[in-house]
């Protein structure tokens, strides 16, 4: 209804902060190319097993770069392809299925848009067939203009289901460095898939016990930090690395029990000790920005968005994202979960049923119950933010909201 539409607008009215601090267009003008990993999660980020380091080349990365160290994972069913529409989108997954192929006809804003508007080149890759998750479609849908997926690819060294992501990511860097600049190149990793058990013996780094799971993820991961690791190496000898902001981040959880995580770093308190621990790590490295830092603020998928074209110095005022900008000061932002469970800067709101009432509210750090009127407001607005995304998708009222919008001003 026209009312309804009119409240949603309200919400964007009110969402967007117009915070043009100093780190406003910091990289303007500079490429984006933003990396979203297999099942990388944040736990292995610094952890080191009998001595040896898990991601080397992350770890190295982080030093020189912002670090988000309590992203939180806000994809659904639709994993990997949950894991790029939130990011792309900034709007959050379905209840059911996947966005990509219930609604692919919609119209949606997206980053890959909004650089396009700037005069940016768009590209994405995956070595997997296009056909997978609706991808070739949902990619042009979301403003990319140019894809390579499966057979796109020159043949090379295969890893379970398609070229290893070494051979993967360096092939990719031969194609963007023929792009017109700038341009937005979006890559989806491979060789850590479930259930990490295709990984050649000569990667191998660390003993895998007899049926561990948790064992055999590490190598995959330590093996896909080398390939990013060999893929920086190549940005920097084609002469891109310092003329290009580069995010990289986690798509969804590993799918590995807690109890085993808990073998090798410190998780919290049952019951919301699995939820707390579904975090992927978020690190932008932006060329020549000197406040370089690991940031503890909670933050999520959706916030990618509003972040990279804050760098950019691109305003956020004629778009409809629903995440935070993390380089603004905003410390009431709230990263809601599909079911209806949050976090915000203090609390984390734990419903399993996705009611409000039967839900739990934890103090964030010591995990100890509080009383549910400490998160009874935000425990609405999570919800009202999950409706209104849904409305959006469901009904594509994302061109109707963008004439109100318009309208209003
Ligand atoms: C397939 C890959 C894996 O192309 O992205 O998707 P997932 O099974 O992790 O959702």
């Amino acid at each position: 209804t026209t009312d309804q539409l009119a409240a949603m607008s309200e919400w964007f009215k009110g969402h967007y902060t117009n915070d043009k601090n100093a780190d406003y267009g910091v990289a303007k003008g500079k490429n984006v190319i933003v990396l979203q990993v297999e099942a990388l999660q944040q736990f292995v980020i610094g952890l080191k097993v009998n001595g040896q380091e898990v991601t080397p080349n992350l770890n190295k990365l982080i030093k020189d770069s912002m670090y988000y160290e309590n992203y939180f994972d806000q994809t659904n069913q639709g994993r990997t392809s949950d894991g790029e529409f939130t990011s792309l989108t900034s709007l959050y997954p379905l209840n059911e299925g996947s966005v990509y192929f219930s609604y692919p006809q919609q119209n949606y804003d997206s980053l890959p848009y909004a650089l396009k508007d700037n005069g940016y080149t768009t590209f994405s890759a995956h070595a997997y067939d296009g056909q997978f998750w609706n991808r070739k479609t949902m990619h042009q849908h979301l403003g990319i203009d140019t894809s390579m997926f499966g057979s796109d690819f020159a043949p090379g060294e295969n890893i379970g289901w398609g070229l290893s992501d070494k051979d993967f990511l360096s092939q990719s860097v031969q194609k963007i460095a023929t792009l017109q600049q700038p341009f937005f190149s979006f890559l989806i990793t491979l060789s850590n898939h479930h259930p990490y058990d295709a990984l050649p013996a000569q990667y191998k780094v660390f003993d895998e016990k007899e049926g561990s799971m948790l064992d055999r993820y590490l190598n995959t991961a330590h093996y896909t930090d080398m390939a990013i690791g060999a893929f920086i190496d190549e940005l920097k000898s084609k002469g891109l690395y310092d003329n290009t902001v580069l995010a990289i981040y986690g798509d969804h959880d590993s799918a590995i029990d807690i109890k085993d995580i808990s073998t090798v770093v410190q998780t919290g308190t049952e019951p919301i000790d699995a939820s707390k621990l579904d975090k992927v790590p978020l690190i932008i490295h932006i060329p020549g920005y000197t406040k370089n830092a690991t940031s503890s603020t909670v933050a999520g998928h959706l916030d990618l968005t509003p972040s990279i074209l804050h760098l950019l110095g691109i305003s956020e005022e004629n778009h409809l994202f629903m995440g935070n900008d993390l380089f603004e000061n905003d410390p009431s932002r709230l990263v809601v979960f599909r079911n209806g469970s949050y976090a915000d800067q203090s609390h984390y709101f734990l419903t399993l049923s996705g009611s409000i009432q039967d839900g739990q509210c934890y103090d964030l750090s010591t995990d100890q119950l509080q009383p549910n009127s400490a998160c009874s407001a935000n425990a609405e607005e999570a919800r009202k933010r999950l409706d209104m995304s849904d409305l959006m998708i469901q009904a594509n009222l994302m061109p109707r909201l963008k004439s109100e919008e318009t309208a209003i001003k």
